[in-house]
């Protein structure tokens, strides 16, 4: 194993040229890759073996993290990192004549979530492993990850992404410790020695593989595991209904239909094809999740009834809630458990995040579509119901509304939020705000119920990834002003604050940010043939694209500013650059007549001369963590203008700020903790905050028609959506986006709040012009950061929730 430079170098030229059979001086950038991987791998697995070894002989309480999405970003930067020796590889590449960026970028970026949700799991498995936490991931192993987003003439195109074409060397597949899952077939009963037997025939059998990625901790030798699951049929399948008649074409089909399992991850979160897939997926990991980790607890030698001491479930969001009927059914039908001791339990193990407070992206399946996939698992929830019901009863005599809105089962539903909180012990927001609205209006009656359950968790971000990977020399200044104490302990951040007024410090930030804009420039130059200026402000909104996000308030926004240029060319502003990255899921029409919007107004600002000078409007394709990595570090604004009451915490806004971005904001989410401690000197508020978005929405008294006719502003934006203009050439409009603000009830308020964001940009454009000022508050918004550490917010988890503690090996 290498432990300094010089054996570093050896190593590396010896395993080039015995696992390429090249001589060093021919290696590729991606040659450079695989070997680094392979090293690197190397020195992981003694203290992955350690690790598991170490944790099943202390006994140790482990948690588990069951999401259907896990976002890690590229790994080898991270590794490197977290192992301590990125500074030395990086300057014994050089020494041989490599570029360690160079062979990072030839890294595919495994995209196997949406968005937030997906990567706070990465960070939180980034921050348990680094203080030395017990703590898995348990995901699926999607062959594709979420679309290849291309923009072709202005409109998102998808394709396919195939990450895992030249392999994954930072996984290991367990082939031996393969489980089986099981969809469909009749359930028969009978009884024996006084105990109900269940029994499953004729059921679809599959088996799932795991792949298992080392998780390492910085600065330590702990190693967690993700492990990834992947469908197939066996080379003997056990009974696949599709092949009973042996038909080499039913086998075909069944083996597709496997196979298809984790193939993809359903981008769709607002209406979505392919349910039933999506719930087979959900089952696939529940099952093979629970499987493997009842089988490392069978290990311990210890009672069932002892599975809450050692063993926590989480789950992200309602995705995984069948570990609780999947639970229920392993204990009773598997360990022999009453359905008391069952229910016991369950409601020990398991504890649920939930992460939207939009109703309508809460999870519902009909019940139908759930008895004919997974028919044991349904009488299992109809017997939770039931029981769930008949306590309701008892306890709220009469109350027939309240009720019907705790059951499980409704109409031909299940609400698979009533389920996750009914089974679970307990239940969290992502936010200050967003638990406080959980509890006092979207799950009111639970919270009624069961008060003790519910608790907030904020959420955070890893440092380590968002600021000392993704901006290198910004944390290379901070420790030299402050120390390495930070490094370990980022809320030690807030000691920039002196730093605040030092010109000394303040103009090397200045020179730092400058670097990174530099960098994003080139970048945009090389991708897009677009020059920015990068000394132009560099306005960011960089997330998923949703119309509760209002992508669409940025857009109006610049449209109305590119018309007053037009107005006056020699309107006194700051130069602007508009920079756009987001992802619409492919069947959300709106979404994606925002985007091709935005390309219709960067089209029209680019090529005008007059304006160029003054404004650039840029939409970087395909939003992936490491595209993330080069934006961030570059922006000087960072848009979060949701409508207050929808963002559940948002994870960007933390980042930017870590980054020194100032933020433009509503009180919304995250944002509200973020200006506690900012305070209206370091960031930009506007618009109507969650209270009277709910007081709107109650009296119903909005009138976005009024808006319009008022405000001429507002009148002559939206007008160039539906005319051939400026913006729109003859034969192209925007009439579904016209028509989503102007004539329904728009509930995201986008001109209501149109004016406050306008005068919110004015005051940017002023505080921009005083460079110190500006600086200043950078360096504030950096100092405060620690806050949002996920160090800190896992810290709260494993006291608060998991009741996990750190495991020295
Ligand atoms: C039903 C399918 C589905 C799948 C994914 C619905 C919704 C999703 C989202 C993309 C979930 C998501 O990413 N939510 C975000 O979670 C972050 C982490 O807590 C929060 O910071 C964001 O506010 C929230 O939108």
């Amino acid at each position: 194993m290498f432990d300094n430079k010089e054996s570093f170098k050896d190593m590396f030229k010896k395993e080039l040229v015995s696992q390429l059979g090249k001589p060093v001086l021919q290696a590729t950038h991606a040659d450079v890759y695989r070997i680094l991987g392979m090293l690197i791998r190397e020195r992981i697995g003694p203290d992955w073996a350690n690790t598991n070894q170490s944790l099943q002989a202390a006994k140790a309480r482990q948690v588990y993290y069951f999401s259907m999405e896990f976002l890690i970003g590229r790994q080898l930067g991270n590794n490197l990192l977290n192992l301590g020796v990125l500074e030395m590889v990086r300057d014994g590449l050089e020494e041989l004549g490599f570029d360690l960026a160079a062979a990072e970028e030839e890294e595919n970026d495994p995209g196997l979530g949406n968005g937030g949700l997906g990567r706070l799991a990465a960070c939180f498995l980034d921050s348990l492993a680094a203080q030395q936490l017990p703590g898995h991931g348990c995901g699926i192993r999607y062959r594709y990850g979420l679309f290849e987003q291309k923009i072709i003439d202005g409109h998102q195109v998808e394709l396919p992404d195939y990450w895992l074409q030249r392999g994954n060397v930072w996984e290991v597949c367990r082939e031996d410790k393969k489980v089986e899952v099981r969809f469909g077939g009749q359930v028969h009963m009978s009884e024996r020695e006084n105990r109900l037997q269940i029994e499953l025939t004729d059921y679809e059998s599959i088996w799932a593989i795991p792949y298992d990625i080392p998780v390492v901790g910085s600065g330590s030798s702990h190693v967690n595991t993700l492990r990834l699951w992947s469908a197939r049929p066996g080379n003997e399948p056990i009974k696949p209904l599709a092949s009973k008649d042996g038909s080499y074409y039913n086998y075909l089909n069944y083996y597709r239909s496997v196979e298809s399992i984790s193939e993809f991850l359903y981008p769709d979160d607002s209406e979505y094809e392919g349910k039933q897939l999506r719930l087979k997926q959900q089952y696939f990991l529940c099952s093979a999740g629970l499987q493997s980790v009842l089988r490392t607890y069978d290990k311990l030698g210890l009672p069932v009834q002892s599975l809450p001491d050692k063993v926590a479930v989480h789950i992200n969001d309602t995705h995984p809630t069948l570990v609780i009927p999947e639970l229920m059914r392993i204990l009773l039908d598997e360990k022999g458990c009453s359905w008391e001791q069952a229910w016991h339990i369950t409601t020990r193990t398991v504890s649920y995040t939930n992460h939207t407070t939009l109703s309508e992206a809460l999870e519902k399946w009909p019940a139908g579509m759930l008895k004919q996939l997974l028919p044991r698992i349904y009488m299992i929830i109809e017997e939770i119901n039931t029981r769930f019901c008949a306590m309701l009863l008892q306890r709220y005599p009469g109350e027939q509304e309240r009720i019907s809105q705790l059951a499980i089962i409704y109409g031909d539903q299940i609400r698979m939020a009533n389920l996750a909180i009914a089974g679970s012990y307990s239940v969290n927001g992502v936010a200050a705000l967003h638990t406080e609205i959980l509890k006092n209006r979207e799950m009111k009656v639970f919270y009624e119920l069961y008060p003790e359950k519910f608790n907030n968790k904020t959420n955070g971000i890893s440092h380590r990834r968002w600021l000392i990977h993704a901006n290198p020399e910004l944390a290379r200044l901070i420790t030299e002003a402050i120390g390495t104490r930070w490094i370990a302990q980022p809320q030690e951040m807030i000691g920039l604050i002196k730093y605040a007024g030092d010109p000394g410090f303040m103009e090397k930030i200045t020179e730092v940010r400058r670097n990174n804009k530099l960098k994003l420039a080139k970048y945009v130059q090389e991708k897009l043939s677009i020059h920015i200026d990068p000394d132009s402000i560099f306005d960011v909104q960089a997330k998923r694209l949703h119309a509760y996000k209002r992508q669409l308030l940025n857009v109006l926004h610049m449209m109305h500013l590119y018309n007053q240029l037009k107005d006056n060319p020699s309107a006194d502003i700051v130069p602007r650059t508009f920079l756009f990255s987001a992802k619409a899921a492919p069947g959300y029409y709106l979404a994606k007549s925002i985007i091709k919007l935005i390309n219709t107004v960067a089209d029209a600002v680019n090529r005008d001369h007059a304006v160029r000078e003054k404004m650039k409007v840029v939409f970087l394709e395909n939003y992936s963590v490491s595209l993330a990595e080069k934006i961030i570090p570059a922006a000087d604004i960072s848009e979060q203008i949701s409508t207050a009451g929808k963002e559940a915490s948002g994870t960007g806004n933390m980042k930017f700020m870590m980054n020194g971005s100032i933020t433009i904001g509503t009180l919304d989410g995250a944002n509200v903790e973020m200006h506690q401690m900012l305070g209206d000197d370091n960031m930009f508020l506007f618009g109507l905050n969650a209270k009277q978005v709910m007081e709107h929405n109650q009296k119903g008294d909005y009138c976005p028609r009024h808006i319009y006719e008022v405000d001429s502003r507002v009148k002559e934006v939206m007008d160039q959506l539906i005319h051939p203009g400026r913006f729109c050439a003859e034969g192209q409009h925007f009439e579904a986006i016209y028509q989503s603000v102007l004539h329904h009830q728009d509930e995201f308020f986008v001109l209501k709040d149109f004016s406050s964001y306008v005068e919110a940009h004015l005051q940017i454009d002023l505080a921009y012009r005083n460079a110190s000022e500006w600086t200043k508050k950078s360096i504030m918004n950096i100092a405060h950061s620690g806050k949002f550490s996920s160090d800190q917010t896992i810290r709260e988890y494993a006291s608060g929730i998991w009741r996990i503690e750190p495991h020295v090996t």
